[in-house]
């Protein structure tokens, strides 16, 4: 499931200073098989607590967290839909992602140039959501065509399609995203096959400066008040501690967290967000030889989650045995659960839960 997040933002915004720390692959990677796909396409451990709760009842050798897959994207800039700067290269490599996180600069550094000539995170945000929605325009105009063409035909399909079309053009036109416009399930199902950027999901990342930890300042304050309208994310970070920090060995951080206010890395929570933007959850396998959190899509059920471990086990899926982890850190171990009669048998139809310890019994 190569699901994967692009950081998307102006340039010298802090993009790759974040993709190189998030990828930096430190200590709670060290038990997952890194393969790094490309120099701009980075595997990230996405941490979980539950993880090391589930270790202490399930003795094992070793703990191998969900990952989620992000691409440093190079900078646009302003004209970006038309050509200028390489932008039709850049934007073709957002196309190709399923989710945005829109890396803004809150922070204020003389020696760092800014494209627009002062920070203004608003501003730049407008320009973003302007070039995508104008290269999203051409998209749509395309389709647009070929559909009432073949509405004059008087095919059915065609007819909606192209009235779905006509809308979702005239909102890109106003240099609105098509994700703003509001649309019922099925023509939103249709919309986000269109390939268009405006209708991925969006995570903004705040870069502020070091002074402006934990909380932020009143740039990432303007940044959240127009996440909030739009129902979205914000993570507030410092690249450049966020860099230092993924240098350290975890036990080593804690001096540098603490001088900053934080309890975690920034990054921590961003990979966290970065796996819900893209619809994901876990469910876990604990055994002897390892506790591993295995990635689903929400609403995935018993032998769809099972075929994430290996095809046959889905084909030849007959139930699952399910426990939760509050059941664990309750009974202590799964003998324990099953004797007090809380283990669950579940079947195909059963929608597997955030966060559920599964067996699969299966026949090949
Ligand atoms: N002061 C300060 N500088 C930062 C911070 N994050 C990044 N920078 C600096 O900003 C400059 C640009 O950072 P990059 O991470 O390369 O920016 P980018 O967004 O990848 O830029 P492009 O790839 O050109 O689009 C570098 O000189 C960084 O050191 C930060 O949190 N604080
Ligand atoms: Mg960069």
């Amino acid at each position: 499931m190569a699901l994967s997040v692009g950081i998307v933002g102006l340039p010298n915004v802090g993009k790759s200073t974040v993709f190189n720390a998030l990828t930096a692959g430190k200590a709670e990677a060290a038990n997952y098989p890194f393969c790094t796909i490309d120099p701009n396409v980075g595997v990230v451990p996405v941490p979980d607590d539950r993880l090391k709760r589930i270790e202490k009842h399930v003795k094992t050798q070793k703990i191998i967290p969900a990952i989620v897959e992000i691409v440093d994207i190079a900078g646009l800039v302003k004209g970006a839909s038309t050509g200028e700067g390489l932008g039709n290269k850049f934007l073709a490599n957002i196309r190709e992602t399923n989710a945005i996180l829109m890396m803004v600069r809150c922070f204020d550094d003389p020696n760092v140039i800014h494209v627009a000539g002062s920070v203004d995170p608003m501003r730049d945000i407008e320009i973003i959501e302007l070039e995508l929605a104008l290269s999203d325009v051409e998209t749509v105009e395309k389709r647009l065509k070929k559909a009432s063409g073949l509405a004059k035909t008087g095919n059915k399909a065609s007819i909606v399609e192209a009235a779905l079309a006509e809308k979702v053009f005239n909102q890109l036109q106003n240099g609105k995203p098509a994700r703003a416009l509001p649309l019922s399930d099925d023509d939103r199902k249709t919309v986000s096959t269109w390939g268009l950027m405006t209708s991925k999901p969006v995570l903004y990342c705040c870069n502020v400066g070091e002074g402006d930890l934990p909380a932020g300042n009143a740039w990432s304050d303007a940044v959240k008040a127009r996440a909030q309208t739009e129902g979205a994310g914000v993570v507030i970070l410092c690249g450049k501690v966020e860099a230092e920090l993924a240098e350290l060995a975890p036990e080593d951080r804690a001096e540098l967290l603490s001088s900053y206010g934080l309890t975690e890395p920034a990054l921590a929570s961003l990979a966290r967000e970065c796996y819900r933007l893209l619809g994901l959850q876990s469910y876990f396998t604990a055994g002897e030889k390892e506790v591993r959190a295995w990635t689903i899509k929400k609403g995935a059920t018993g032998p769809e989650a099972a075929g994430v471990i290996h095809t046959d086990f889905e084909k030849g899926f007959i139930r699952a045995q399910v426990y939760s982890l509050a059941d664990l850190e309750q009974h202590g171990s799964e003998a324990a659960i099953k004797a007090a009669g809380k283990l669950r048998i579940e079947g195909k139809e059963y929608v597997v839960q955030d966060g559920d310890i599964m067996h699969f019994l299966f026949n090949v």
